[in-house]
């Protein structure tokens, strides 16, 4: 595999699953406009590449032990304009995209402050695990700003709107088991080593399923979620036939049939 070299971000493949940390230590991984940008292209060169690397689903942490992510640069964004801030948004905005719709898996491994525009991105997963130190927030307003990464919206389509509203309106941090309750976060862990294996392990048990049917029901998902149910019915219709043009389809139907482990391709 050979990817680009970058500065402010890791990326290590363990077997079939990718590691992509964010690698700021010093200043508590916060997104600087460098960070987003090399995330958004280590992105899309696993997703071009993927045919040949086989990750089969992708783990976002962040470096140390403080923080998962601790906001958008402040620094930077001091010194942003209009038209930069602009430009800025949307660049973490469509990386948050990036992330929600890659066609594998990812998970948050949230080890530390996941605050502003770093639970954003936590948020942008398919879900996010944590250590039980872990902090969660989003403090914009505090700073005059508001969410600006898809916070005023994956936060209440993810814990409700009135909570969402609280959490936003307040600016207040909440533990990881405050987190946990709320339903932003899945699985507390006692350590990073803990969550790191645990994320592991929740992939390779992916790993085993069809990746077509798990790209599917992923996108059934984040297109239904917030739509009217007979809308989201009808995008659900549509992935469940597209399974059916899949050799993943015929492979585990006909693996169940002859009493035998399915071998998946992915095509
Ligand atoms: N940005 C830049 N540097 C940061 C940072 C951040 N978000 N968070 C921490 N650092 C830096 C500190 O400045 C310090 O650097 P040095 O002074 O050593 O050079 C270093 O990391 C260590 O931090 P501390 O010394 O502060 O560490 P403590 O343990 O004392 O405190 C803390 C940890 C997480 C409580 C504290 O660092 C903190 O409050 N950090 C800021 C947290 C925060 O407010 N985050 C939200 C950022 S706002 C938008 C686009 C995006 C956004 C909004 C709108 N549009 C374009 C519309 C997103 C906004 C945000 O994310």
């Amino acid at each position: 595999m050979s990817i680009s070299n970058f500065e402010t971000i890791l990326f290590e493949q363990k077997d079939e699953v990718g590691i992509i940390t964010i690698n700021r230590e010093k200043k508590l991984n916060a997104l600087s406009e460098q960070v987003l940008g090399e995330l958004t292209q280590l992105l899309e060169e696993i997703k071009d590449s993927n045919k040949d690397w086989g990750l089969k689903g992708l783990i976002l942490t962040g470096a140390g032990e403080k923080a998962f992510i601790a906001g958008a640069d402040i620094k930077e964004m001091t010194e942003m304009d209009l038209e930069t801030a602009k430009k800025f948004g949307k660049l973490g905005q469509d990386l948050t995209l990036s992330i929600e719709n890659m066609p594998i898996p990812v998970i948050a491994a949230v080890n530390g402050f996941a605050l502003g525009g770093g639970c954003e991105m936590a948020m942008s997963c398919d879900f996010i695990y944590a250590t039980e130190a872990s902090i969660f927030g989003q403090p914009e307003v505090k700073l005059g700003l508001i969410p600006g990464f898809g916070g005023t919206q994956r936060l209440a389509r993810i814990v409700g709107r009135n909570r969402a509203k609280e959490f936003i309106f307040t600016g207040e941090n909440i533990t990881a088991q405050r987190a946990y309750e709320m339903g932003l976060v899945t699985k507390l862990f006692t350590n990073k080593e803990e969550l790191m294996a645990a994320a592991m392990k929740t992939i390779n048990k992916m790993a085993k399923n069809s990746p077509m049917a798990i790209y599917h029901s992923k996108m059934a998902v984040n297109k239904g979620v917030d739509i009217e149910v007979e809308k989201g019915l009808d995008s659900e219709l549509n992935y469940f036939a597209s399974s059916f043009a899949t050799e993943d389809m015929k492979e585990g139907t006909l693996a169940f049939i002859e009493k035998r482990s399915p071998n998946f391709t992915g095509k």
